[in-house]
């Protein structure tokens, strides 16, 4: 166990240690030998309070110890082979329903929308769909905050038109995964409104509410959203605790009713054939029950005070072995977790196969460089993939899977993030789109990511659809910000970059709808939609598609091994093998030329497909080029 006389070296054989070290060495260009020197490794954790002068205090230094005693020891893979199952191999496609397609010109996207673009899906290749919550809902976090579980959003459509969705979608041999948010729910809900009806309702303890303290709220936490993280209820004389906006009730899971409550309804929806779920916070779901208070120098880092007393909580692996028990493995249905501020390591627990708690999990380190948020004015390097991935793919073990993730609903567009100008817009997709199909772990595309679509450009606060985005505003403006330097920062991070239209064509609204979006198309369709993508042959649709097929025709793509090749930090080079089959892909993560690493003309390298019309003797800015490698090498 660990205490504060314990030693910073120690810190590596844990895997919350191992994730912590490996983040700050990324975040100030350090080299691991730092943690090997014996001057550093043998600093205890108490000195820590002297050493960092202020900056962390005991109390700190007791939350960190009890986060490392959660799990002591970092998983060891001892398998040699992979397990093949359906979603390793399968491309998932990610759709937020309310701005994929509108089939009703009301102006918000649909359920009959998404069915008529089934062909379209399965022309591309897709395997599987991953659709943001459909659930009924008042919208606050565009469904992220849900009312009833058990009934479809009335603007969405209605049950039947989810259950043709679900019969199309198998009817073309595809899965669906719906998407789950139990850490909360909206304070619509039925359970919350018992909740705050009555302290001795039975719903009182399915939610987090707490007398106050000291004619205060119970402690300092802050929301993810901006600003605190409690709201008063009059009639209990209690506060309830939200972690995201002010109408999303966070659920109390140490209550077991709650817990059984929650598997039944998950039950219903896999009786209904529904494939798996993408499990949305997940790991919040397990708070320390004794609510202390949270750093702020922790929160300096990932932005809300007492995130080191949810986003690994006492008691997540425990939850996560009931819920799977309970309800996943009884229908052999998928599950995979979001994961935001989850390392590698803490990755492995929470995934590996014998542990059986998720699937995969998405973890989201490599969507901003280290030390960036998405509302920080900064070029993102994509050089920054290479270390990264490559740990990923070398270490994540043969019994763990990797999900492979973007871009999001919740994130500006990636080629948006390299390059703001867009000229190499076409080439960077393409780089990005070969990652997610050439590397070890299940690809997830992002609604649009497959014909490059960019990001908006919101003038005025009016513009702002999202919650978050619109507190943020609020927040910069009250600190002193004109409104012109306001939506400057939130115009570019703000999530809403993601959720503009889906781009079907060149007409009023791309295609989407009859009438005027919910949130306003930019006027990139005209440039960059669907209908002039799937005509064109060196279009981001075409290579999207032919990526997809090499990889369904191409097992050295999903199961092979992933050989790196030693070059120098701008291109990432690497083989994918599997028996006889090999490919070696190579990529220019940088914006200049630059040479070439193998003589692919001496060699016996089939091209098979490039992003660049033809070849050249130099690596040209942002290339990305994948080889057959002959069978006799
Ligand atoms: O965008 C973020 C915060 O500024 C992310 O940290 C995001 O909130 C986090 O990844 C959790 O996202 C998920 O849960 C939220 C919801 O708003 C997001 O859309 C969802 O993906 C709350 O349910
Ligand atoms: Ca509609």
């Amino acid at each position: 166990m660990f205490t504060a006389d314990s030693r910073i070296k120690e810190l590596f054989d844990t895997p919350f240690g191992y994730d912590v070290i490996q983040t700050i060495l990324y975040m100030t260009g350090k080299d691991i030998a730092l943690i090997k020197n014996p001057i550093v490794g043998n600093i205890k954790l108490r000195s820590l309070v002297s050493l960092s002068k202020g900056m962390i205090d005991d109390a700190f230094v007791g939350t960190l110890i009890a986060i490392l005693n959660r799990e002591t020891k970092r998983h060891q893979c001892s398998k040699n082979t992979i397990d093949k199952k359906w979603w390793k191999s399968a491309v998932f496609y990610q759709i937020y329903p309310r701005s994929f397609m509108d089939s009703n010109g009301d102006g918000i996207g649909d359920i009959n929308g998404i069915t008529m673009k089934l062909d379209y899906l399965q022309g591309l290749g897709i395997d599987a769909l991953w659709l943001s919550p459909v659930y009924d809902s008042p919208n606050d976090d565009n469904g992220y905050d849900i009312r009833d579980y058990e009934k479809i959003m009335e603007e969405f459509g209605s049950m039947a038109d989810f259950d043709r969705l679900l019969l199309e979608i198998h009817r073309r041999g595809m899965k669906l995964i719906m998407d789950l948010v139990i850490n909360h729910t909206s304070d619509e809900h039925k359970w919350f409104k018992a909740a705050i009806s009555d302290r001795s309702s039975p719903y009182h303890d399915y939610y987090i509410l707490r007398p106050g303290k000291n004619g205060t709220y119970p402690n300092n936490w802050t929301s993810v959203f901006g600003g605190g993280a409690w709201n008063y209820y009059e009639s209990v004389n209690e506060y309830g605790l939200h972690i995201f906006s002010k109408k999303q009730m966070d659920l109390n899971w140490e209550d077991e009713a709650l817990r059984k409550e929650l598997y039944g309804m998950v039950n219903r929806w896999l009786d209904k054939g529904v494939d798996g779920f993408r499990l949305d916070v997940i790991n919040l779901i397990s708070k320390d029950p004794q609510l202390p208070m949270g750093s702020e120098a922790i929160a300096s880092l990932v932005g809300a005070v007492g995130y080191e007393h949810t986003f690994y909580g006492p008691r997540l692996h425990e939850y996560l072995k009931e819920l799977r028990a309970e309800t996943f493995a009884v229908h052999n249905a998928f599950s995979v977790g979001e994961g935001a501020g989850v390392g590698m390591e803490v990755a492995k627990q929470i995934t590996a196969e014998s542990r059986k708690e998720l699937d995969e999990i998405f973890n989201f380190e490599q969507l901003d460089n280290p030390g960036k948020g998405r509302y920080d004015d900064y070029s993102y390097d994509l050089r920054y993939l290479k270390p990264l991935l490559s740990k990923w793919q070398l270490e994540y073990g043969n019994d763990c899977w990797p999900a492979l993730v973007f871009e999001n609903h919740d994130n500006p567009r990636m080629p948006a993030k390299v390059s703001d100008d867009g000229i190499y817009r076409d080439k960077i997709s393409k780089l990005i789109l070969t990652l997610m199909l050439t590397l070890k772990g299940t690809p997830y595309i992002y609604q649009g990511q497959e014909i490059g679509m960019t990001n908006s450009r919101f003038r005025e606060l009016s513009d702002l659809r999202d919650v978050e985005s619109i507190n943020m505003y609020n927040k910069l403006v009250s600190l002193g910000k004109t409104p012109k330097e306001a939506m400057k920062t939130v115009g570019k991070g703000t999530r809403d970059n993601a959720r503009i239209p889906m781009q079907w064509d060149d007409t009023d609204t791309g295609g989407f709808s009859s009438s005027e979006p919910w949130i306003a198309c930019s006027t990139d369709h005209h440039i960059c939609n669907v209908k002039e993508q799937i005509g064109r042959e060196d279009s981001i649709y075409s290579f999207t598609r032919s990526l997809i097929d090499l990889r369904h025709k191409n097992e050295a793509l999903v199961y092979g091994e992933f050989i790196p090749v030693k070059t120098d930090n701008d291109t990432f080079c690497y083989i994918r093998k599997l028996g006889n089959t090999s490919f070696y892909i190579e990529i220019n993560l940088s914006g200049t030329n630059t040479k070439r690493k193998k003589d692919i003309t001496k060699e016996k390298y089939a091209m098979i497909l490039c992003n660049y019309d033809k070849h050249d003797e130099l690596l040209r800015p942002y290339e990305t080029t994948i080889y057959l490698i002959g069978e006799n090498k």
